[in-house]
């Protein structure tokens, strides 16, 4: 008994993809219901102003690895599927710190931070450096973004189920090889492409992908299966680690596009095939807690749920997810959305849970990001960043316990333009980008003027008080530049 309450806690980050404030029930949400992800909350504490650091995908998990800011980093914008490894082997990464406290570590799910030295590469070959070189003592992971090819699993270094007389060859400058692509053969399509957003390219499961590959027949997921693959080897590393402390980073592919989920949540949601990927990740999550419970580590692991970014819906197929919405608001009234400057790309889902420490039923509105975790587990376990590292993570381990209401004093989040978040204020930094994105119908929220929004009267920020303001956007955009330029 003593033992087990000496033992450090496993941690569970689950990490999904796309992921609006307003898809959660336990958020609001009353035409989807999701008692597995509402039950975290339930457990522990539900964040309303949780965030990720950027409006996408690899800036959010470039600063969720690193706790760094990604626009301190160029190149860290939405990868290509070929692109190169684009963090540094020598830095401090969260997972590495838990290496470090003799944690095991593993990454199971969507990577999207790159793979090997170069964009060319051999994909036949053992694939290096990746996740293993950079924290993680395990990896099962798809390289980028469902969307995008390879549409393959990667065990550790290498592809899982290749066949050595068939080779993958994988190229994001021009058609390779003969096989039909969604611009020439729509026909052999189950899921249309939305006009104009460029998912036509190799054909795989009868879906369009961004970018073509050639070989690798074998080893090609079939979409319907990849969570439940991810499932499977999540719910046996909790098994296989169960009497050791772990690191495990579940990274979900839902409700990113393509939205295929396995046939049995198809249609089951009533909001088109997002709702029923929704369904499928709450599901999932219901799993891995249920493989908590099973190996009696629950009370002692710490799950923390979270989104790389806001939600979309036409993200390049047509799925469903607008005309079927029913009603349904995975923006929960916010402005903007994924890519967005907006609040609705940056403001997520954030719940945190450990039966063990942490009280039940909290809500807490602290300004936390995704940055911090690094910075609040090093703390947690007393151990020493150097001020070399240069992080942009805060110590928010008391917002993240439940003990202390307030969190970071500022945010800065990236997306077209910066903002910044200080107490009730955002600020927009002025940029001259599109206001919009009329493909995936987001505001964007570049304007060439200054913009700032009181949240507590104004969370959809629809009454840019700057003009009245001069002190305070004065104010904010000094420590916003500052910070930007460090
Ligand atoms: C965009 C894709 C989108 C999605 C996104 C990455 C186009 C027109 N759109 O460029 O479909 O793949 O990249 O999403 O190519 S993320 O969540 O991984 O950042
Ligand atoms: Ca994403």
């Amino acid at each position: 008994m003593f033992a087990y309450a000496q033992k450090k806690p496993n941690v569970l980050m689950i990490y999904v993809d796309d992921l609006g404030y307003g898809d959660l029930s336990t958020y609001g949400a009353s035409k989807i219901q999701t008692p597995n992800i509402d039950a975290i909350a339930k457990s522990g504490i539900r964040f309303t102003n949780g965030h990720a650091a950027a409006a996408t995908c690899t800036p959010s998990r470039y600063a969720l690895m690193t706790g760094k800011y990604p626009f301190r980093k160029s190149g860290t914008g939405v990868l290509p599927g070929d692109a190169a490894l684009i963090i540094d082997q020598n830095q401090l990464t969260l997972p590495k710190l838990f290496q470090q406290q003799g944690y095991q570590t593993a990454i199971i799910g969507k990577w999207h931070l790159g793979l090997g030295s170069q964009v060319e590469k051999n994909w036949n070959q053992d694939i290096k450096p990746g996740p293993l070189e950079v924290g993680y003592a395990y990896s099962y992971i798809f390289p980028a973004t469902a969307d995008r090819v390879p549409t393959v699993f990667l065990e550790n270094h290498k592809v899982v189920a290749l066949d050595k007389n068939d080779p993958i060859e994988v190229s994001y400058k021009q058609k390779i090889g003969t096989e039909p692509t969604g611009l020439e053969n729509p026909e052999l399509l189950k899921m249309k492409a939305s006009p104009n957003h460029g998912h036509n390219q190799t054909i795989v499961n009868g879906i369009g992908r961004i970018g073509w590959m050639t070989g690798g027949k074998q080893a090609r997921w079939v979409d319907e299966e990849i969570t439940p693959t991810f499932v499977d080897k999540a719910v046996n590393y909790i098994k296989e680690h169960k009497s050791t402390p772990f690191f495990l980073s579940y990274h979900a592919t839902e409700p990113h596009v393509p939205r295929m989920p396995s046939t049995m949540f198809k249609g089951k949601s009533g909001l088109g095939l997002r709702g029923d990927a929704i369904l499928q990740l709450d599901h999932a999550v219901g799993q891995l807690i249920q493989a908590l419970k099973d190996n009696g580590i629950y009370e002692n692991t710490i799950v923390v749920f979270s989104s790389d970014n806001g939600p979309v819906l036409d993200d390049g197929y047509v799925d469903g997810a607008v005309t079927e919405l029913n009603g349904h608001d995975p923006f929960a009234g916010m402005r903007g959305g994924k890519y967005s400057a907006f609040e609705a790309g940056t403001r997520v889902p954030f719940l945190i849970s450990w039966p063990k420490q942490i009280k039940s039923n909290q809500v807490s509105a602290a300004l936390v990001c995704q940055v911090d975790l690094l910075a609040s587990f090093a703390s947690y376990f007393k151990s020493k960043i150097e001020p070399q590292a240069n992080l942009d993570s805060k110590n928010v381990l008391a917002a993240l316990l439940g003990k202390d209401k307030k969190g970071r004093d500022y945010l800065v989040k990236s997306a077209y333009t910066f903002s910044i978040l200080k107490d009730q204020y955002k600020y927009i930094l002025p940029n001259k980008g599109p206001a919009r994105n009329n493909q995936v119908n987001i505001e964007l929220g570049n304007d060439p003027n200054d913009q700032l929004y009181d949240l507590s009267k104004d969370p959809a920020e629809k009454n840019n008080i700057a003009s009245q303001n001069p002190e305070l956007v004065k104010q904010l955009k000094e420590i916003l530049l500052k910070e930007t330029k460090k």
